[in-house]
């Protein structure tokens, strides 16, 4: 008979696992506590508070989601690379609360693999940083863009082809719609039932979900270096709300514009939490989107083409739509991919998403 594991033993080894894994990488400092940063639905993300500072970031990367761990980590080195390059001419102070730095192993590594095969990288806490789940004052979105958008301006001359697809077909719509077709015929009936407005909603949209894609196939958007996670949570801000740094490199890889305009815009314009299940809550907020555009163009309205910038508005629905179409696919397949809380999860997740489609479309309408 296997002893049941208590929550005390669990944080134990937990601590244990921590220590240890932070005692391979090349730093100088002394493990005091550390405190976990929960809000990623992926991987595992730890602050690892020092003696005597700097702290740092530990993160354990989910290889079930990734596959190529050495792939995605050399991604976020080069790219940080890249960024300190551009940004030289910065104090010492303000480059270090600017990009994120990578800390490699004592073995020259650039991430740790653990007997029982998990796999660790280190990177420096930007001290006195805050981030957003949620957004409440038009500053902090125009910030956001100013962030997002400074991010695929700096990076606009890196040749992308450098960069591994760390997930293939990542915001593909083709892929997400034939998972999702794929989850429904596997799904158990009781789930089907409860996902059926969400699914009907999927289907009425198919169509014009699929313009951006189709405009990406036939050439007409430029692939160039992109973020592809710019949620609000994903940007620091110092104390007094200026954007800082974009943080949570993880999917950098080639990809367009209209998707990291519009993750931002999907967090930073919804009223309430990705997952709030009080639907009427769920409204879209256009003087945050003005806002954030404003931002955004500022930095790189000069790499956009006049069909690319038409087009954001539609990315902006597409991301909402592509992250609903997610939630609701791992709902179908018995949440197997993201991180949930509570049996429906997944299923809040979509709903919330697809009621801010809605609240989107009727106040563009309304413009
Ligand atoms: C996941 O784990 P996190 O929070 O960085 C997901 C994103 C979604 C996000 C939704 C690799 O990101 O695509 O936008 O959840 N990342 C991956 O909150 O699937
Ligand atoms: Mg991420």
């Amino acid at each position: 008979m296997f002893k049941k594991l208590s929550q005390s033993n669990f944080i134990d080894m937990l601590l244990e696992k921590l220590k240890f894994a932070f005692s391979k990488f090349q730093h100088n400092s002394e493990f005091k506590l550390y405190q976990e940063l929960a809000s990623g639905h992926i991987n595992s993300t730890y602050l690892i508070i020092t003696e005597s500072k700097p702290n740092f970031v530990l993160q354990c990367i989910n290889d079930n989601v990734f596959n190529d761990v050495q792939g995605l980590i050399l991604n976020k080195f080069n790219i940080s690379t890249h960024l300190k390059e551009k940004l030289k001419d910065l104090s010492k102070d303000e480059l270090y609360s600017s990009v994120l730095t990578f800390i490699e192993t004592k073995e020259g590594k650039p991430y740790y693999r653990a007997k029982d095969g998990s796999c660790w990288n280190l990177m420096n806490y930007i001290d006195d940083s805050i981030t957003f789940e949620t957004v409440d004052d038009k500053e902090v979105a125009y910030e956001a863009g100013k962030l997002f958008g400074g991010f695929l301006n700096l990076t606009y001359d890196y040749d992308a082809t450098k960069l591994i697809d760390v997930i293939p077909e990542f915001h593909d719509m083709f892929f997400r719609f034939s998972q999702f077709q794929k989850a429904i015929k596997a799904s158990s009936k009781e789930r089907l039932a409860k996902s059926q407005e969400c699914i009907d909603f999927a289907f009425e949209l198919k169509e014009e979900m699929h313009i951006i894609q189709n405009l990406k196939e036939s050439g007409k958007i430029n692939v160039r270096v992109t973020h592809n996670d710019t949620k609000i949570s994903n940007a620091l801000f110092s104390k007094s709300n200026k954007g800082l740094c974009v943080i949570d490199t993880d999917t950098v890889m080639p990809g367009i514009v209209h998707y990291d305009f519009g993750d931002a815009i999907r967090t930073i314009c919804n009223e309430a939490a990705e997952d709030e299940t009080n639907l009427d809550l769920v409204e879209f907020n256009m003087e945050y989107y003005k806002a954030y555009e404003k931002g955004f163009l500022e930095k790189i309205r000069t790499t956009l083409t006049s069909l690319e910038l038409q087009y954001l508005p539609l990315g902006a629905k597409t991301m909402m739509f592509i992250m609903g179409l997610r939630f609701l696919t791992d709902y179908l397949n018995n949440d197997v991919y993201y991180k949930i809380k509570y049996a429906e999860h997944n299923l809040d997740r979509a709903k919330n998403q697809f009621k801010l489609v809605q609240s989107f479309s009727k106040k563009m309408n309304q413009l």
